[in-house]
């Protein structure tokens, strides 16, 4: 009886051990996801975040932003095409990657495809031995970016477009690109289908059903079997959608998830692809695409139009800031290369983000928060100061909305908050406000819908001891990754 007694006891004293040095936190489960939930594919897009787009074709020498087809390979002349350049710009502007249109909707290819004669082999380029996206694929790789494609479906050079041997050539220009080039992070579909065009001499308006034409599951699997990693673009997914606007805004309300169910490249409901659909069946986040220019090809006349720093600050905001990813073109120039203006300001661009995100004025500090998961040390409100977007704090099961106060220590000034949900278990947060302690004052300085991949709110300058995060509504007990605060430079 004795001997019972005293492994009761031991076995209770082991139980309180384990739940005050946190062993026990092991057993608590992380919370059930939520939703529609990302791929791996898409958690390596959304961390891509800000990245280039280059359009170059024939249209860079004819000074036009739509080809018509028939122009000759003869127009392509670049006297100085340096990728290495356009990739150095990349960087020095702190993007990921960039994306080249390979072809356009003039159909002039920039790599020399075996398919057709309409290319840069016969371009005086090079004596037409060059090889433009060979030429992107190696800056990049000495670099560090990845490389994405743009292959216009709409093709107003060839004979067989909008006929069914079209498809099979789509096809097989998607195969050359995605087999020999090495990694392709991404591929885009433009969903524009003007109708008119050379069409290979018989200049006339053709038209097809968009839904059906392109066979696109059929040509998507396809990608997916070259390049299992490649994010597939289009005005409705596959992977990733359309943000609905060319002046390079998001929303507040910006759901990743979407209902593929019907729409198509060109062929998706212009509210759909601005916030996504709450509860979608899909996951399918938005793409930011815009130009640094008023056009989407270099023209002379647009040199004294290129955006300032603080317009691309505002673009980058109102994008990435909003859970999006930007895609920001800057195209180059008769030359072939990104041209000064273009270059100086992006460059001063990346400077700013750079010193911006240097200091995390959070990182390490103790946060109190209203709920922790089970009590469990693996969920704890350490994890959003941590600096790993990997670890997450997650509320309890019932809740719906928390609170979360981030120490900083002593008063510092600060003008940016960063958020990020742990998306990997479904997106979950739909309000939420950020205060700040001032002089002992607590003060609403922020506040938003959504988080999702990413939220990083601009807010008036304020120095205070405390942050506090107030999760509003949830539509499942929330997570978080990170609660970031930063200082950006005085402009
Ligand atoms: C549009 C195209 O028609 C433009 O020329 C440009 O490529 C832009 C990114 O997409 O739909």
């Amino acid at each position: 009886m004795r001997t019972y007694q005293f492994a009761g006891l031991a076995i209770l004293a082991m139980f309180v051990a384990i739940g005050f040095d946190g062993r026990a936190a092991a057993q608590v489960a992380p919370p059930a996801p939520f939703g529609t939930l990302p791929t791996e594919q898409h958690l390596k897009w959304h961390r891509l975040e800000y990245y280039g787009f280059l359009h170059f074709t024939v249209n860079t020498f004819t000074d036009r932003e739509w080809g018509e087809g028939d122009e000759s390979p003869k127009v392509f002349a670049p006297s100085d095409l340096d990728a290495q350049q356009w990739a150095d710009v990349a960087t020095s502007g702190g993007m990921t990657a960039l994306i080249l249109t390979a072809k356009h909707h003039d159909g002039f290819c920039l790599w020399p495809s075996k398919y057709t004669e309409h290319s840069v082999k016969n371009s005086p380029w090079k004596d037409g031995q060059g090889d433009v996206v060979r030429e992107l694929s190696e800056a990049c790789r000495k670099n560090g970016l990845k490389m994405g494609l743009y292959l216009s479906p709409w093709d107003r050079n060839h004979a067989e477009y909008a006929r069914p041997a079209y498809v099979e050539y789509y096809r097989n220009q998607l195969r050359e690109l995605l087999t020999q080039y090495g990694h392709v992070c991404e591929c885009w579909y433009d969903g524009a289908n003007g109708g008119s065009g050379y069409y290979g001499g018989a200049r006339e308006t053709r038209k097809i059903d968009a839904r059906t034409y392109y066979g696109w599951e059929d040509t998507w699997a396809l990608v997916r079997k070259l390049q299992p990693d490649c994010i597939r673009f289009s005005d409705a997914g596959p992977d990733i959608r359309w943000v609905g606007n060319e002046s390079g805004y998001g929303q507040d309300v910006n759901w990743a998830t979407f209902n593929r169910e019907g729409r198509w490249p060109g062929v998706a409901p212009p509210d759909s692809l601005s916030h996504g659909d709450a509860g979608g069946t899909d996951w399918v986040p938005a793409e930011v695409d815009v130009s640094i220019r008023p056009g989407w090809f270099w023209h002379e006349s647009q040199n004294d139009k290129v955006k300032s720093v603080d317009q691309l600050l505002d673009l980058y905001y109102s994008s990435v800031g909003l859970g999006c990813n930007l895609l920001l073109n800057v195209p180059p120039d008769k030359r072939g290369r990104i041209h000064e203006v273009d270059a100086k300001n992006l460059k001063e661009l990346g400077d700013v983000l750079r010193a911006t995100f240097k200091t995390d004025l959070a990182k390490g500090r103790p946060v109190i928060a209203s709920n922790v998961r089970g009590k469990s040390s693996e969920f704890a409100s350490t994890r959003l100061t941590d600096g790993d977007r990997d670890t997450y704090w997650a509320a309890d099961d019932d809740v719906r909305s928390a609170s979360l106060e981030v120490d900083l220590g002593s008063a510092a000034e600060f003008d940016r908050v960063r958020l990020e949900e742990a998306i990997r278990l479904g997106q979950r947060v739909k309000s939420f406000e950020i205060e700040a302690r001032v002089d002992g004052q607590w003060k609403k300085i922020g506040q938003g819908a959504t988080i999702g991949p990413r939220r990083i709110l601009r807010l008036p300058r304020v120095t205070a001891d405390r942050v506090r995060v107030k999760l509003n509504d949830c539509l499942a007990c929330p997570t978080l990754t990170t609660i970031e605060v930063y200082n950006s430079p005085k402009r």
